[in-house]
């Protein structure tokens, strides 16, 4: 079957690389069976009002459209080359950025653009069934966005494994469609990837925490001496911003929603009337934020000193950030807390290169944290004696320094008796789960919206909440 060359916008000059062409019009059929099998699952026929990406100008990237999700055209942009741009750390900084890998690199690149592009497809296996419980129109709209965006961000990355990796990039590219979310034989390659997000207020978490990694992710690769990774991932980040406010407008309006209840009703206790209490959204967020954390890899980490040192991967707006003067850094020494086998406390100092990833998780601390007080506010506007709070970076974590050590979410660390005895005050029970999936019913009326959640303040591209945002093919 001929495929138009609509099908694939791109800013790459796609039409005159006929092999690269090809080897694209060659996958895209899997991408598609792919999408079908574990894509978002009975919407096929359906018109969902998305925002398209049909090219990086300001007026083209945010295009809005009724479309059918197999429709949707999944494009290849990079934002435009930055004049002289050089490399801004590591042990070439100054140099000029490459637009073709070094060899002496490929093995390391290839590793970053996979991972990356493992995270995309295993996001939306995660969220496929996810359509079927959704509280508004607005929200299902929302969840699709999200997915498609995350097909196209796998494009993203397949793009660059058949330009520059060869039979090797192509075959990365088919495993990508064949490993999946969960799966015990293939599963996906990051922890939070294979974790069930079977219920929106796990989605709006997701969102907030898991997103969240994704932008410093990007940010950092933004970065990269290698040129056509940094304008990828630059782009990338336009969407994600999308992401992030789905996730954390989503959790406000479920902590809204709780305070209502508990205002109306004089009771903490919302669960009666059909509101999810906050501290079951406490612990979510605990839930969330600890294995999201585990997604920056360890604290100490000579990968990350590799990525640094070879200009593969920087810091949180290395170039941009003026308080960041050294970025060679190899004079300076970092400070971390580790625990030995008796839970004493120590200060150790590590080479500052490979503390990389600690500072890239640090940059995401402090956005999480500015999320937190925007969540409180709501609670103080409510007059609620309650504030939500992230768990210590120790809590609950399966990589790096603390990792499957006992600790509770101040950050103290526990016998594994008290530990095992209090986990369900500090990370959602069975019943927690089973309750919020109670709730999990669709709203697929015009204007109506689950109770279990405030509506939003306001709808998509100018319209108000109250928009046919899908319209069915035929009723569900
Ligand atoms: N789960 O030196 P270490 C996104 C492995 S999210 C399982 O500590 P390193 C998105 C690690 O691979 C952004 N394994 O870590 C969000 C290594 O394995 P080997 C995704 C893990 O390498 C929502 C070993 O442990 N992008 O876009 O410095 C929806 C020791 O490694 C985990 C990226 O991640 C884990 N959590 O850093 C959709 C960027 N953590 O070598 C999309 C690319 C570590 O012993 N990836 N390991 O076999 C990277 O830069 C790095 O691979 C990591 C790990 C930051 C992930
Ligand atoms: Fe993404
Ligand atoms: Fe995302």
């Amino acid at each position: 079957m001929a495929i138009s060359y609509e099908k694939i916008p791109n800013n790459v000059d796609l039409e005159n690389d006929p092999k690269l062409q090809r080897a694209l019009e060659q996958w895209q059929p899997n991408f598609l069976q792919w999408w079908k099998e574990t894509g978002p699952q009975g919407f096929d026929g359906d018109l969902i009002y998305l925002r398209t990406a049909v090219s990086v100008e300001p007026n083209g990237w945010a295009h809005f459209d009724y479309v059918k999700m197999k429709d949707y055209k999944w494009g290849i942009f990079l934002v435009p080359p930055e004049k002289e741009r050089v490399i801004p750390f590591g042990d070439d900084y100054g140099k000029p950025i490459w637009n073709e890998i070094p060899g002496a690199f490929r093995k390391e690149l290839r590793r970053i653009i996979v991972t990356q592009g493992d995270t995309e497809p295993a996001s939306v296996e995660q969220q496929k069934l996810l359509g079927k419980t959704a509280p508004s129109l607005y929200d299902l709209r929302n969840l699709f966005q999200v997915n498609v965006e995350e097909g196209r961000h796998l494009w993203a990355m397949v793009y660059l494994l058949h330009k520059f990796f060869g039979k090797d990039g192509r075959e990365e590219a088919e495993d990508l469609l064949t490993r999946r979310s969960g799966h015990s034989d293939s599963p996906r390659m990051l922890g939070a990837f294979n974790k069930p997000v079977n219920d929106w207020l796990a989605f709006f978490c997701f969102t907030t925490f898991t997103d969240r990694d994704g932008k410093y992710q990007l940010g950092a690769l933004a970065e990269s001496a290698f040129d056509p990774l940094a304008r990828s991932t630059q782009f990338m980040l336009t969407e994600e911003a999308h992401h992030l406010f789905v996730g954390e407008t989503g959790v406000r309006r479920v902590i809204e929603r709780a305070a209502q209840l508990m205002k109306e009703h004089k009771t903490d206790d919302v669960t009666k009337y059909g509101g999810i209490s906050l501290d079951v959204i406490q612990k979510y967020i605990n839930e969330w934020y600890s294995s999201s954390l585990d997604l920056f890899g360890s604290e100490d980490s000579s990968n990350s000193a590799n990525y640094f040192a070879n200009g593969l991967k920087g810091r949180w707006h290395e170039s941009k950030d003026k308080s960041i003067t050294d970025h060679i850094a190899l004079e300076d020494g970092a400070g971390i807390e580790v625990f030995d086998n008796e839970g004493n406390k120590k200060r150790q100092t590590i080479p500052v290169r490979r503390a990389m990833n600690l500072f890239l998780r640090n940059s995401y601390m402090e956005d999480c944290d500015r999320v937190l007080e925007r969540w409180n506010k709501v609670l103080e506007d409510e007059a609620i004696h309650y504030q939500m709070t992230l768990p210590s970076d120790r809590f609950n974590r399966a990589q790096g320094i603390y990792g499957n050590m006992p600790f509770d979410p101040e950050g103290n660390l526990l016998t594994r008796e008290e530990y095992d005895k209090c986990v369900g005050k500090f990370l959602p029970t069975e019943s927690d789960y089973k309750y919020v999936q109670s709730l999990m019913k669709p709203v697929y009326e015009l204007g109506k919206i689950a109770g279990w959640i405030a509506p939003p303040l306001r709808g998509i591209n100018g319209n108000p909440f109250e928009f046919a945002y899908v319209k069915f093919s035929h009723d569900k």
